[in-house]
């Protein structure tokens, strides 16, 4: 008996290490919020409509532009000169436009119009 539960605790403890890994290997979550219809595609609109979000969400003061501080909590570090195309120091919905339309065609590694969890991942 002692056995049979050794054995089971040290499958069940194989179990979640391995449950574990699988988790930290999945692509980031962004991936399944952006994929609306749960296709596990994130088509163009799809891609826009989560690009949006990104940026209302965290216009903290809803002028309708990130600046530096609002902006940090949305991209990663470096991406703001990237985006910033005119270099005033604020993100407009129209810079974040445009630099998505580079990123999507970016990430849509195939050209089939929509970005799956591998070209998510491959990035
Ligand atoms: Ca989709
Ligand atoms: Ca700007
Ligand atoms: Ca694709």
């Amino acid at each position: 008996m002692i056995r049979t539960t050794l054995a089971f605790a040290v499958a069940m403890a194989f179990c979640a290490s391995a449950a574990a890994q699988v988790v930290a290997d999945a692509p980031p979550t962004k991936f399944d919020a952006a994929d609306r219809n749960h296709d596990g595609r994130v088509d163009r609109t799809e891609y826009d409509g989560f690009v949006q979000e990104l940026v209302l969400l965290h216009d903290a003061d809803r002028d309708g532009r990130l600046s530096r501080s609002e902006a940090s909590a949305a991209f990663p570090p470096g991406r703001f000169e990237q985006i910033d195309s005119n270099g005033d120091g604020y993100l407009a919905v129209e810079e974040v436009d445009a630099f998505t339309d580079r990123d999507f065609a970016v990430l849509d590694a195939n050209k089939d119009g929509a970005v799956d969890r591998t070209e998510a991942a491959r990035k």
